[in-house]
């Protein structure tokens, strides 16, 4: 399911089928597709296929739109070292440098509870083509390319996304209870370009995710890795951010990154940070220093 603009500048819900065509969908969005399908005691998926039936084509290529945030989120939360790789780059950064002994990081990763923390409102989180900004206090900082899960107001799994949960390696390695400001600014979340509904997917634990970064049309960064290596099940995580809290339809939740750049690597103005996940998309967002936004 993706969102871009149609006519007048209106935003215009679609579905694209896996053969790349892209049928119109009668919806104001995202959640009023939930809430007709909930209505009709129907899937997601079925509402969607009934209609594709007697649906108008776009008539235009998906690189051809102008895609928008697939949904606007009220919440936005995220999930922490749940792959091996996030607990040991953290740990590195945490310690100057120096792999050190057993750490809070090493807790979280055994503990039955996992790290999920907070990251982004509605008006910080920004679509496919827009800019995620840089801090202008921090001179270390990654995308963290995730996956991400559209939840219901139960926290059942309705889709999957992309996510960059975008991060200042210094601020969190200076002081752990720095994380809200290593995590959370302008323009420091991007999800999208596009929602695949869960039914759709036959394992959601065989997503590739590849991350690269572009510099000046340069690729200087590009790695990959597989949601076969997340340590935690969705289920244990969305169970987690629903116990005892108030989530809403459509609050997504990012599963942790798997894929960190070299600890010589921050990202600078101009950059284009560049994540694909095969099925679901590619999200691609310029980066730019807040002082110079325009
Ligand atoms: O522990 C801090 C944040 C972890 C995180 O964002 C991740 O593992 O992706
Ligand atoms: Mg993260």
């Amino acid at each position: 399911i993706i969102r871009f603009r149609g006519e007048n500048s209106k935003p215009q819900l679609a579905a694209r089928t896996t053969e790349g065509q892209l049928y119109k969908l009668p919806f104001k969005d995202f959640i009023d597709m939930i809430e007709c399908a909930r209505r009709k005691k129907s899937t997601p998926l079925t509402l969607v296929k009934g209609i594709l039936r007697d649906s108008l084509p776009v008539g235009r290529k998906l690189d051809e739109l102008e895609c928008l945030v697939p949904i606007e989120a009220e919440e936005v939360w995220a999930a922490g070292v749940t792959y091996e790789k996030s607990r040991d780059e953290r740990n590195y950064e945490s310690s100057g440098g120096k792999s050190s002994a057993a750490t809070f990081y090493d807790k979280v990763y055994d503990a039955k509870r996992p790290e999920i923390f907070f990251k982004s409102t509605k008006k910080r989180t920004i679509g496919p083509g827009e800019t995620v900004y840089l801090r202008s206090d921090s001179n270390w900082q990654i995308p963290e390319p995730e996956l991400g899960l559209v939840l219901d107001h139960k926290g059942e799994i309705l889709g999957y996304t992309i996510g960059n949960d975008m991060s200042c390696r210094d601020i969190e390695g200076e002081n752990p209870l720095y994380l809200p400001q290593a995590k959370i600014w302008r323009n420091s979340c991007s999800i999208g370009p596009a929602i695949r509904l869960a039914e759709s997917v036959e394992d959601p634990y065989r997503f590739q995710i590849i991350c690269r970064i572009y510099r000046q049309h340069t690729k200087v960064f590009e790695e990959s890795a597989s949601t076969s290596q997340l340590k935690r099940t969705y289920e244990e995580l969305c169970s987690y951010l629903a116990s005892e809290n108030m989530i809403f339809d459509g609050t997504v939740l990012l599963t942790g990154t798997c894929i960190v750049p070299p600890s010589d690597f921050t990202l600078q103005d101009g950059d284009q940070v560049e994540i694909e996940i095969p099925g679901i998309g590619i999200l691609r967002n310029p980066v730019k220093s807040q002082i110079n936004q325009s």
